[in-house]
């Protein structure tokens, strides 16, 4: 039996193996079988600090199926991003099963197409709105977003009949910080020269992590720290010993996008840091905590959310450096959804940075929920993994 055989899954039980959300489901069943009332979420820019401190949970809902979006269509433009397509196509088809539990709907003014298909879903649930400032360094920014939390704070007050005092909403904010504490503990394990873990088990990590509290993921955390601990003790490596270390950046990935990160694996990369909404953005920054005014350091910390909805968007190339100082990888591949606008004409600055500071090799991928195109990305993959072996700088476009 070779050491792959012989591993201990990071969570091993009845849904390993399994698409992520089916365990996410599971959990958040659970809670409603305890009486706990759900709110569902859309993007990185909810506070899921201040739900908590409401006694509600989270819920991320579906977005990343290729199947939903033909029934989407029929309404929405074809040239639209597959994310907005897809989100609207399973709210219509009635398939996402964690839209069927939650009973509100947060949404922000991120980009346009989403802002638009929130109108569209807003019938099917009570859904507030809130305003995000896109211009996050004027002064005024952090008034305007703090002013949006406290009305988000009324809304689900009035909605689910709950209140959050200010201690409540402090305490939300260090089991906040406390996961994000324990997930670099996990991060500092694909920072090794063989990663012991792959995209795989750390999806399903950050899905379970969307939803539950620091309290509840603390035996989780336990458990695959002590796993990882144990892989790098016996010197495993998840893929091939001193692979090429990707960096991928971009658009959220997951369902039928992640067929990227599968690509990725499988012409032989590791991938070493995840920065996008569904992998490590949520994770990058702590909560200022015991400033008197809870809900003004959630929206500071939300304000640095790095999404290119944001202009100028520099923290995201500070979150760059970061990113490449700790994981040390040998090229970055840059994922647009197709007419996703806003990433993709940022990718020319993302690319010019990656390069040109880091003397790093840069790939960006504009792809869709489709299958159609991993042959060719494959193809354009391998060409970065072997400019990497040559030592070669190539921006790859
Ligand atoms: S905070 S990244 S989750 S908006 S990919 S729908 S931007 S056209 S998903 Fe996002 Fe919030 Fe930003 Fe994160 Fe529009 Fe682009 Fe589609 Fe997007």
């Amino acid at each position: 039996m070779n050491a792959k055989e012989s591993l201990i899954p990071l969570f091993n039980d009845e849904f390993t193996g399994q698409p992520p959300a089916k365990r996410l489901l599971a959990h958040l069943q659970s809670k409603r079988e305890k009486n706990a009332r759900l709110v569902g979420i859309y993007c990185g820019y909810a506070p899921v600090e201040l739900i908590h401190a409401l006694g509600l949970v989270p819920a991320t809902l579906c977005a990343f199926a290729n199947s939903t979006i033909e029934a989407a269509e029929a309404v929405l433009p074809a040239n639209l991003c597959p994310l907005i397509k897809s989100s609207y196509g399973f709210i219509i088809k009635d398939t996402c099963p964690f839209f069927a539990i939650s009973e509100a709907v947060i949404a922000e003014t991120t980009c346009d197409g989403k802002k638009k298909m929130f109108e569209l879903i807003s019938q099917y649930r009570p859904m507030h709105v809130m305003d995000l400032p896109q211009l996050p360094d004027e002064p005024e920014a952090i008034e305007s977003w703090t002013v949006m939390i406290g009305k988000l704070k009324g809304f689900l007050e009035k909605t689910f009949n709950c209140s959050a005092s200010d201690a409540d909403i402090e305490r939300a904010i260090k089991d906040a910080n406390e996961k994000t504490r324990k997930m670099n503990l996990v991060f500092d394990y694909l920072a090794l020269d063989n990663p012991g873990v792959g995209w795989k088990e750390m999806y399903d990590l950050f899905f379970l992590a969307q939803s539950a509290t620091a309290a509840e993921m603390a035996p989780v955390f336990d458990d695959v720290l002590a796993k990882l601990e144990k892989r790098k003790q016996d010197g495993y490596s998840h893929g091939a010993k001193n692979a090429p270390r990707l960096l991928v950046t971009g658009c959220p990935i997951g369902g039928d996008a992640a067929k990227v990160f599968t690509i990725i694996e499988e012409t032989g990369g590791a991938i070493v840091a995840f920065d996008a909404c569904t992998g490590m953005k949520p994770y990058m920054q702590f909560i200022e905590e015991g400033t008197g005014n809870p809900l003004r350091a959630l929206a500071e910390r939300y304000l640095k959310v790095p999404c290119s909805c944001m202009s100028p968007n520099n923290m995201r190339l500070s979150d760059m450096d970061r990113l490449v100082k700790r994981f040390r990888p040998d090229a970055v591949i840059d994922v647009v959804l197709q007419a996703c606008h806003s990433y993709n004409v940022e990718s020319h600055k993302i690319g010019k940075h990656v390069q040109e500071v880091h003397g790093l090799p840069f790939l960006k991928i504009v792809t869709d929920y489709s299958q159609s195109d991993m042959g060719q990305i494959s193809t354009r993959v391998e060409a970065l993994l072997e400019s990497c072996d040559k030592g070669g700088k190539p921006c790859l476009r």
